[in-house]
C-alpha cells in the first residue's frame, strides 16, 4: 500500500507490483486466511512516507483497513531503503556486482530498521501468531523476531534471486553471515527455484559451516527448513481479463491504431536488472539484418518509472531515451514507428489488452527473481495464441519452458528468436501456450501462497515437538527407573539399542583404545540370554571392529551409523541398497586436500568416506573444511548422499540412512513390547526421533537431546542394565 496526503486527505493506494497482488488474490480466495485457520491478517510494512512519526490520521486510516504503519525517517529511506536495501543488496544479489555499494552506515540502518519492524511486531502480534516475514529488506526480522517472542512461527520469502557463495562472498564477512544467521532463525526460508535455495544452503555451509540434509539446516537456532516455492498468477482474473469490458475496449483501440502490424511488447520497471536496452539493439539488429519485417512490425516498449534518485537509473533511462530516438529516426517511415515507446505507468486495463493482443512478449531481463509478466502474458491468452521469448536467467524459465528460451547478452540470438517468433504457426503457438497455460494453472498464485504456509505450519510443529522433547528430558532413576523395569519385565519381547563409544564405554582420545572390559561382554551376554530380549549394539564404527569384539555374543550389530547389520550368528548385510560409486570421486577431491593441508587424513568405511582435521594448524583446518564441504555439496548435489560436518571431520554418506532407520527396521522386524535406546552423541539422536512414541529413550552425558530420559554417564547406563538383568531373576 502506498499512502498519499494531498490538501490535508489521506488516500491509501494499492501498490501493484508482483508481491501485493500476490498477497491480495491470496487473502481473497482464502476468506482473509481464515480457510487456513487464521483470525485474521494484519499487514506490517512501511507506509512509503518519510517521516519520523505518522500523522494519527494516517495512522488510523491505515489501521482500519487491517494495515500496521512503521514509519521510516528521512535518513532511514536514504540509508535502510535506498542505500542497503537497493545499493547494496539489489544490486549483489542480481549479480550486478560493480554497482554494488558497501557502506557502514548503509548496514547499521538496515539493523536498526530490521529492529525496529521486530518491536512494531512484537507489539501487535500474539506469543504463538505466524509472520509471514517477504523479501530482502528484512533478512535480520527473523532473528530479531525470535529474540523477542520464542514461540512465534516464522517464514520467509525471498523474491529475488538468492546469490552463489562466489558473489556473496564480496559482502563483508560479520554483515554477510548475520544476514545468513537472520535467515536461519526462520522456521521455514522459501525461494522461488532450486537454484536460489541451493545457492543459499551452500552460502550456509560455506560460510558458517553449519550441517545440511536434503532440505533442513541445522543451525544454533535449531532446525530451519529450506523449501522451493514458485510464485505463480492470478490465472483465472487474466484468463478471463478479455472479457472485462474495458478491457476488450482497449484491445480494439490498440488494434485500430496498430492496424496491420505485428506486436512485440515488453514491459518492466526501469531497472538495470531488466535487460531493457539488451533488447533495443536485439530488436535493431532484427529489423536491420531482415528489412522484409519493416512496416509490418512494431515493438512496443513500455517503460515503468520506479526508484527515483538511483544515479544508475538515470544513466539507463537516457541511454534508452537515445537509442530509442536514434533507432526511430533511422529506420521509421511517415507512416511507421519501429520502436513505439512508453515511458509511464500503464493503467491494468490497457496493460490486460497488450497481454491479450501482442503478438510476442519479450521478456529478457538479465537477472530476475520470478518474473510474473511473463505469466500474465501466458495466462491472458485465451485465443491460444502469441509468443513468449524468455530469458534463461529469469526464474519464470524454470517452468515456461515451452517459451522461446534466449540469452539476454545473445543479439543475434535474439533476433533470430524474434524472426522465430513472428512467424511460428498458429498450431505450434498454441501447443506451446497451452502447455503453459497447464502449469501455470495447477501452480497459481493461491497455491502459492497456501502451499507456503502449510510448508510453515508443519516446520512450527515440528520444532515445538522437539523442542517440548529437548526439554522436558528426566534422570531415569528411583520411580522412573522402578517403572521401566517393571514394564521391561513383563513385556514378552523386547530390543534393546545401545551405542558403543560415549554410551557403554568412555570415550578415549583414540578410537583404538575403546576396547570392550569383561564387564561389559558379561553384561551383554547376559541380557542376550534372557528370553525374549534382543540385544542391538549400534555404532559408527565399521562392522569388523564390532565383529571382532561382539562378534561372538548372541547379539545384533549395527555399524557404519546404521549401513550393516548383522543378527546373532550370521552374517553382515546392507540394510538399504545404495549406490556407491560416488565414493571415488569424493576420494579424489579428499586426496587434494590431504596434500593441501598437513596432517590431515583420510578415513574410508564402506558406506562412507571422511577428512579428517584433527591434527591440521585449526584455522587452515577450519578453512580447508568449509571449502571442502562447499565443494562437495555442489559436486554431489541430487546424487543421494549427505555432506556432513562432524567435530575436526568432513564426511559423506548415503542420505537416508542412518542409526534411526537401521532401528525402525529392526522395531519393524520384531514388533517387540518394549524398547530401550541409548546414545551419546547426533547421530543417535536419529535413533530416538525415529523410535515409536513408547520407547525408553536414554541420553548418556551432558547436553540437550529428543530423548525422554537421561543419565549421566556409561557407568550409570550399565547399572539400569544390570537392574534389567536382576528385574528377570
Ligand atoms: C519481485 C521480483 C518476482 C508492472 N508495471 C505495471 C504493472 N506491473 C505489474 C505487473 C506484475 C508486477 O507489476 C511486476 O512483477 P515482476 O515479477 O515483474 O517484478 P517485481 O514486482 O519487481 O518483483 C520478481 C516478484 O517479486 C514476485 O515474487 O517475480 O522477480 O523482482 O504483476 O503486472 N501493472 C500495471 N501497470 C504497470 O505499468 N497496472
Amino acid at each position: 500500500m502506498t499512502v498519499a496526503v494531498k490538501d490535508g486527505e489521506v488516500s491509501v493506494r494499492e501498490s501493484v507490483g508482483g508481491l501485493a497482488t500476490a498477497m491480495k488474490t491470496l487473502l481473497a480466495a482464502t476468506d482473509g486466511g481464515r480457510a487456513l485457520g487464521f483470525d485474521g491478517v494484519l499487514w506490517v510494512g512501511w507506509p512509503g512516507l518519510a517521516g519520523d512519526a505518522l500523522d494519527p490520521k494516517i495512522s488510523e486510516a491505515l489501521r482500519s483497513q487491517g494495515l500496521e504503519p512503521v514509519p521510516l525517517g528521512r535518513d532511514e529511506v536514504e540509508k535502510f531503503y535506498e542505500g542497503f536495501c537497493n545499493s547494496t543488496l539489489w544490486p549483489l544479489f542480481h549479480g550486478f556486482t560493480t554497482y554494488t555499494v558497501y557502506r557502514d552506515d548503509f548496514w547499521d540502518s538496515y539493523v536498526s530498521v530490521n529492529k525496529k519492524f521486530a518491536d512494531v511486531l512484537a507489539s501487535v502480534a500474539k506469543p504463538d501468531d505466524y509472520v509471514w516475514v517477504h523479501d530482502y529488506h528484512f533478512m535480520l526480522l527473523p532473528l530479531y523476531l525470535r529474540g523477542q517472542m520464542p514461540d512465534l512461527g516464522v517464514g520467509f520469502f525471498l523474491h529475488i534471486p538468492f546469490p552463489p557463495p562466489e558473489i556473496l562472498q564480496l559482502m563483508p564477512s560479520s554483515w554477510r553471515n548475520e544476514i545468513l544467521d537472520g535467515l536461519l532463525a526462520s522456521d521455514l526460508v522459501g525461494f522461488h527455484t532450486h537454484e536460489y535455495s541451493y545457492n543459499f544452503v551452500r552460502s550456509v555451509v560455506r560460510f558458517l559451516g553449519y550441517g545440511v540434509e536434503l532440505d533442513v539446516v541445522k543451525s544454533r537456532h535449531g532446525y530451519t527448513k529450506v523449501g522451493v516455492f514458485p510464485i505463480g498468477v492470478d490465472y483465472e482474473r487474466f484468463h478471463n481479463s478479455g472479457a472485462d469490458p474495458q478491457v476488450a475496449k482497449e484491445i480494439e483501440e490498440v488494434r485500430r491504431l496498430l492496424k496491420g502490424l505485428k506486436v512485440v511488447f515488453s514491459i518492466d520497471r526501469l531497472d538495470y536488472t531488466k535487460g531493457v536496452i539488451n533488447r533495443v539493439y536485439a530488436w535493431e539488429r532484427f529489423l536491420k539484418s531482415r528489412p522484409e519485417w519493416r512496416r509490418k512490425a512494431s515493438f512496443v516498449l513500455v517503460v515503468v518509472p520506479s526508484r527515483a534518485g538511483v544515479p544508475q537509473y538515470e544513466a539507463m533511462k537516457r541511454q534508452i531515451d537515445m537509442e530509442v530516438g536514434r533507432i526511430n529516426g533511422e529506420l521509421g517511415e511517415l507512416d511507421w514507428v519501429p520502436i513505439i515507446y512508453l515511458y509511464r505507468f500503464l493503467p491494468t486495463p490497457t496493460l490486460l489488452a497488450m497481454y491479450n493482443l501482442a503478438d510476442v512478449a519479450l521478456i529478457t531481463p538479465l537477472k530476475d527473481g520470478m518474473n510474473l509478466v511473463s505469466k500474465e502474458y501466458v495466462a491472458s491468452r485465451r485465443d491460444c495464441r502469441g509468443v513468449l521469448i524468455l530469458s534463461e536467467t529469469a526464474g519464470a524459465a524454470k517452468e515456461l519452458t515451452e517459451a522461446i528460451i534466449v540469452n539476454p547478452n545473445d543479439v543475434e540470438g535474439m533476433a533470430k528468436a524474434i524472426e522465430k517468433a513472428l512467424t511460428m504457426p498458429e498450431e505450434e503457438q498454441c501447443r506451446r501456450i497451452q502447455e503453459m497455460q497447464r502449469k501455470l494453472k495447477a501452480q497459481d498464485v493461491v497455491k502459492w501462497g497456501v502451499d507456503f504456509i502449510q510448508s510453515l505450519m508443519g516446520a512450527r510443529l515440528e520444532r515445538a515437538e522437539r523442542e517440548r522433547r529437548l526439554a522436558t528430558a528426566i534422570p531415569l532413576e528411583g520411580e522412573e527407573l522402578d517403572r521401566m523395569a517393571a514394564a521391561y519385565r513383563s513385556a514378552p519381547v523386547r530390543l534393546l539399542f545401545l551405542d558403543y563409544d560415549g554410551t557403554l564405554v568412555p570415550l578415549y582420545p583414540y578410537a583404538y583404545q575403546a576396547v570392550p572390559d569383561e564387564e561389559l561382554l558379561h553384561l551383554l551376554a547376559e541380557l542376550a540370554r534372557q528370553g525374549g530380549t534382543y540385544v542391538v549394539v549400534v555404532s559408527g564404527r565399521p562392522k569388523d571392529f564390532l565383529d571382532s569384539w561382539f562378534g561372538k555374543l548372541p547379539v545384533y550389530l549395527i555399524a557404519e551409523h546404521g549401513f550393516w547389520l548383522k543378527e546373532p550368528g550370521g552374517g553382515w548385510a546392507p540394510t538399504a541398497r545404495v549406490d556407491l560409486s560416488w565414493k571415488l570421486k569424493v576420494r579424489k577431491v579428499m586426496e587434494e586436500f590431504v596434500e593441501r593441508v598437513p596432517g590431515t587424513y583420510i578415513e574410508e568405511k564402506e558406506s562412507s568416506i571422511a577428512w579428517h582435521y584433527r591434527n591440521a594448524e585449526p584455522e587452515a583446518g577450519e578453512r580447508a573444511a568449509l571449502e571442502l564441504a562447499d565443494s562437495l555439496t555442489a559436486m554431489l548435489t541430487g546424487s543421494g548422499v549427505v555432506v556432513m560436518r562432524g567435530k575436526k571431520v568432513v564426511e559423506v554418506k548415503p542420505a537416508g540412512v542412518s542409526k534411526g532407520t537401521a532401528a525402525r527396521s529392526l522395531v519393524e522386524l520384531k514388533r517387540p513390547d518394549f524398547v530401550l535406546a541409548a546414545g551419546d552423541d547426533e547421530t543417535d539422536e536419529t535413533m530416538f526421533a525415529a523410535l515409536p512414541q513408547t520407547a525408553y529413550t536414554v541420553k548418556v552425558g551432558p547436553g540437550r537431546s529428543l530423548a525422554k530420559y537421561y543419565l549421566p554417564n556409561y557407568k550409570a547406563l550399565r547399572s539400569v542394565l544390570k537392574r534389567l538383568v536382576e528385574s528377570q531373576h
